[in-house]
C-alpha cells in the first residue's frame, strides 16, 4: 500500500508538468506537436534498430484516432526496477528522460534525442497500451492520462521479443487529433534512409483515406542523395564514405549535380540539426581545402588563380552528413544545431582522407567535379558585378525605389506592408483601396520570369524581379541583409485561376531559393481574395470557397442571378478589394511556412527544370486533378 502511495506521488511529480505546459515538452499543441508524439515512439523503436535488435517497425494510423509504434527489438524489460520499485516499462512510461537509463552499453547512441522520452507521449495521451514480448512471456500495461490504469501483468507466452505501444492523443491538450498520413510518411522515409537494413512500414488504417508505404534502403544515406536529386541532372555518382573514429560514427553521402543551389542535410543520431553544427563545420572546411589541394596539384588551378570558395565547391552539391556520437549536444534556437566541439576533427579528418582517395582514383569525376567548381566561380563573380551595379543604382538613384511601385507612407517596416499584385488593373484596384498609411502596391506584369534556368546574374536583368528586390530593401545574395527589409508584410496578391497559381509559385520559388530566410521568418503571406459575391437585396456576403458559397446560398436563399464568381482581382472593385482581402480587420492572410515554399519549388522544378521525363510524369499523375482551368 506505502509503495503504491510512494508510486503515485512519483507519477504526479513525473508527469503533471508536461500536462500542465505541454509546449515546453513538445514545442506547441498544433500539428507539429501531435506529430512529436509519433517521432518520440518511433525514435525508441529506431534506437533498438540502430543498436542492431530491430529489423522490422510497423507504424499504424488507426481508425480510433491512435497510432501504434511496433518493433521486434529486445523489448522494454518488465521486471522490477530497483530506484522506482515498479516495472521497469511502467518506469520507462511515467519518469521523464527514464527512457535510456538502463540497459547499459546496449544503448550507444541512445536517440530519444528530441529529448523527452516515451513518458510524454504518455503523459499527453488519454489512453496509452503497452504490449511486451521478451524471455517467453507476453506483457500488457496501460496508463490513462499518465497514470497506470491497468497493472502490468503476463497476458501469454511468447517466442518473439518486441514492443507494441499505442497511443490515443489527447484532445484536451491538442488543438487538433488528426494525424497526417504524408507528414508521417516523410518521418518513416527518412529514418529508413537513415538507419540502412530496417524495414519501416507505414498502414493508415483510417476509413476515408486508407493508405499504405514501405521503406527500407539497402544503400542507407546514399539511396536518400539518390532521392533527393530524383528530379536533377547529376554530374557525377554518388559517393558515399564512412567511418568512426574516437566513438564518433561519421556516414556521408554526395552528389554533384547541374544544380546552382547546394542542398546539404545534416543529422546527429537520426535527428535533423537544421542550424548544422560541427558535423557541418567539418565536412565543409574538408571539402573546400579537399578539392583546391586536387586542383593545385594537376594544375587545374593555375597559379594566377585563387583557391576556389567554398560557396563555389557548394554549388550544386547534394550531401546527407549523418554522425552518430555518444552525447549528442544540441544547441541554437531550435535546439537544432550541434555542438560537440570533437565532431568538427573527426568528420574533417575522416572526408579529407577519403575524399581525396577517391578524387586519386577516378580522375575523370574530379575533373568533372572541378570543372563544376570552376564555373560556379565564374557565375559568382559575374552575379556580384551585376549586383552591385543593381544596389549601387538603387542607392544611388536614391531612395529611389522603381516606378511601379506604390510605397506607403510609413517608414516602419514593423507596420508596413508589401502588397505584390499580379497585373497593372488589378494593381490600380489595389492602389486605390489600400491604406496608404501602411499598405505599400507593388504590381507585376504577367510572368516575372523562368528563374529555374537563370543564374542570379540573369535574374537581376529581369525588371520585374530588379524591381521587387529594390521594394524589398534586403538586397540579394551574399549581401543580403535580412534587417534591411522595409515590410514586415510581404503578402503575395494573385488571381484565382491558373495563371494566379502559376505566378504564385514562381513568386514562391524565387522567395525560397533567394530569400529564405524571409520564408523561415514568417515574412511572406498568400491573400486570399474570396471565389464568389453573393447578394441579396443590400446584403452582400463573400465566399472563399464552395462548400462556404453552398452554405450561404441554401442558408440565405440566394438565387442563382445573385451569385458571381470572381475571375480575377481586376474584377472587384477598390472597396471591395480592400474591403473582402486587404483590410486587416476582415481579410484572411495565409502565412507562407517553408514546407509550402520548398513543395513549390518541386514543383517548378518539374514544371520548369531541364528534365523532361519528371515532368511528362507529373503532368500525367496531376492532368485529373485539373478540374477547373479557365484559360
Ligand atoms: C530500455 C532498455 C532496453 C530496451 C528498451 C528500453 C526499449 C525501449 C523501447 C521503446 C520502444 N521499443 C523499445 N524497445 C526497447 C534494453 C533491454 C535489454 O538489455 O534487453
Amino acid at each position: 500500500m506505502n509503495q503504491y502511495s510512494a508510486k503515485d506521488i512519483q507519477v504526479l511529480e513525473g508527469l503533471e508538468p508536461v500536462r500542465k505546459r505541454p509546449g515546453m515538452y513538445i514545442g506547441s499543441t498544433d500539428e507539429t506537436g501531435l506529430h512529436h508524439l509519433v517521432w518520440e515512439v518511433l525514435d525508441n523503436a529506431i534506437d533498438e534498430a540502430m543498436a542492431g535488435f530491430c529489423e522490422n517497425i510497423i507504424v499504424r494510423i488507426h481508425n480510433d484516432g491512435s497510432v501504434s509504434v511496433l518493433d521486434d527489438g529486445r523489448g522494454i524489460p518488465v521486471e522490477q526496477h530497483e530506484q522506482t520499485g515498479v516495472s521497469a516499462v511502467e518506469t520507462v512510461l511515467t519518469v521523464l528522460h527514464a527512457g535510456g537509463k538502463f540497459g547499459g552499453s546496449g544503448y550507444k547512441v541512445s536517440g530519444g534525442l528530441h529529448g523527452v522520452g516515451v513518458s510524454v507521449v504518455n503523459a499527453l495521451s488519454t489512453r496509452t497500451e503497452v504490449t511486451v514480448e521478451r524471455d517467453g512471456g507476453k506483457h500488457f500495461i496501460a496508463f490513462e492520462a499518465g497514470a497506470p490504469a491497468e497493472p502490468l501483468k503476463q497476458v501469454g507466452t511468447s517466442d518473439k521479443h518486441g514492443t507494441f505501444v499505442q497511443f490515443w492523443p489527447d484532445p484536451k491538450i491538442f488543438e487538433t487529433t488528426e494525424f497526417n498520413f504524408e507528414t508521417i510518411k516523410k518521418r518513416v522515409r527518412q529514418q529508413a534512409y537513415l538507419t540502412r537494413g530496417v524495414t519501416i512500414t507505414l498502414l493508415d488504417e483510417r476509413k476515408d483515406q486508407e493508405n499504405a508505404a514501405q521503406f527500407y534502403f539497402e544503400g542507407g544515406i546514399a539511396s536518400f542523395v539518390r532521392h533527393l536529386n530524383d528530379d536533377k541532372e547529376s554530374i557525377s555518382p554518388v559517393l558515399m564514405f564512412e567511418g568512426e573514429i574516437n566513438d564518433v560514427a561519421v556516414e556521408i553521402a554526395l552528389q554533384y549535380t547541374q544544380e546552382f543551389r547546394e542542398s546539404v542535410l545534416t543529422f546527429a543520431n537520426n535527428i535533423q540539426t537544421i542550424e548544422g553544427g560541427t558535423h557541418l563545420t567539418g565536412f565543409s572546411s574538408a571539402l573546400t581545402r579537399t578539392i583546391n589541394k586536387y586542383a593545385r596539384e594537376n594544375n587545374m588551378l593555375k597559379e594566377k588563380d585563387p583557391n576556389f570558395a567554398n560557396e563555389d565547391v557548394r554549388e550544386g552539391l547534394t550531401a546527407v552528413i549523418s554522425v552518430k556520437v555518444r552525447d549528442p549536444q544540441f544547441e541554437g534556437q531550435t535546439k537544432a544545431k550541434l555542438g560537440n566541439s570533437n565532431v568538427r576533427t573527426v568528420v574533417e579528418k575522416l572526408f579529407s582522407e577519403k575524399l581525396d582517395e577517391y578524387l586519386g582514383e577516378y580522375p575523370s569525376d574530379a575533373k568533372s567535379i572541378i570543372t563544376k567548381c570552376a564555373l560556379a566561380t565564374k557565375a559568382r563573380l559575374a552575379a556580384r558585378a551585376a549586383r552591385d551595379t543593381v544596389i549601387r543604382k538603387g542607392a544611388l538613384e536614391g531612395s529611389n525605389l522603381p516606378g511601379k511601385l506604390a510605397d506607403c507612407a510609413s517608414r516602419d517596416p514593423e507596420k508596413s506592408e508589401l502588397f505584390i499584385v499580379e497585373g497593372d488593373s488589378a494593381g490600380g484596384s489595389a492602389k486605390q483601396g489600400r491604406d496608404r498609411h501602411t499598405q505599400a502596391i507593388l504590381p507585376l506584369r504577367g510572368k516575372i520570369l523562368n528563374t529555374e534556368q537563370s543564374r542570379l546574374d540573369k535574374m537581376l536583368a529581369n525588371n520585374e524581379v530588379k524591381s521587387l528586390v529594390v521594394a524589398l530593401g534586403t538586397a540579394i545574395g551574399d549581401t543580403f541583409e535580412e534587417e534591411k527589409l522595409r515590410y514586415k508584410k510581404v503578402v503575395i496578391m494573385t488571381d484565382a485561376d491558373v495563371d494566379g497559381a502559376h505566378i504564385r509559385t514562381l513568386l514562391l520559388t524565387l522567395f525560397y531559393r533567394h530569400f529564405h530566410t524571409l520564408v523561415a521568418r514568417g515574412n511572406i503571406f498568400i491573400a486570399q481574395p474570396p471565389l464568389y459575391k453573393l447578394q441579396k437585396g443590400k446584403e452582400i456576403w463573400y465566399a472563399m470557397t464552395e462548400a462556404e458559397k453552398e452554405k450561404i446560398r441554401t442558408e440565405h436563399d440566394v438565387k442563382g442571378d445573385n451569385i458571381q464568381r470572381y475571375k480575377g482581382l481586376g474584377e472587384m472593385n477598390p472597396d471591395q478589394l480592400w474591403e473582402t482581402t486587404m483590410n486587416p480587420e476582415t481579410r484572411t492572410l495565409v502565412q507562407v511556412k517553408v514546407a509550402d515554399a520548398e513543395r513549390a519549388d518541386h514543383i517548378f522544378k518539374v514544371l520548369m527544370g531541364s528534365e523532361v521525363a519528371p515532368r511528362r510524369k507529373f503532368i500525367q499523375t496531376h492532368a485529373a486533378e485539373v478540374k477547373d482551368l479557365d484559360i
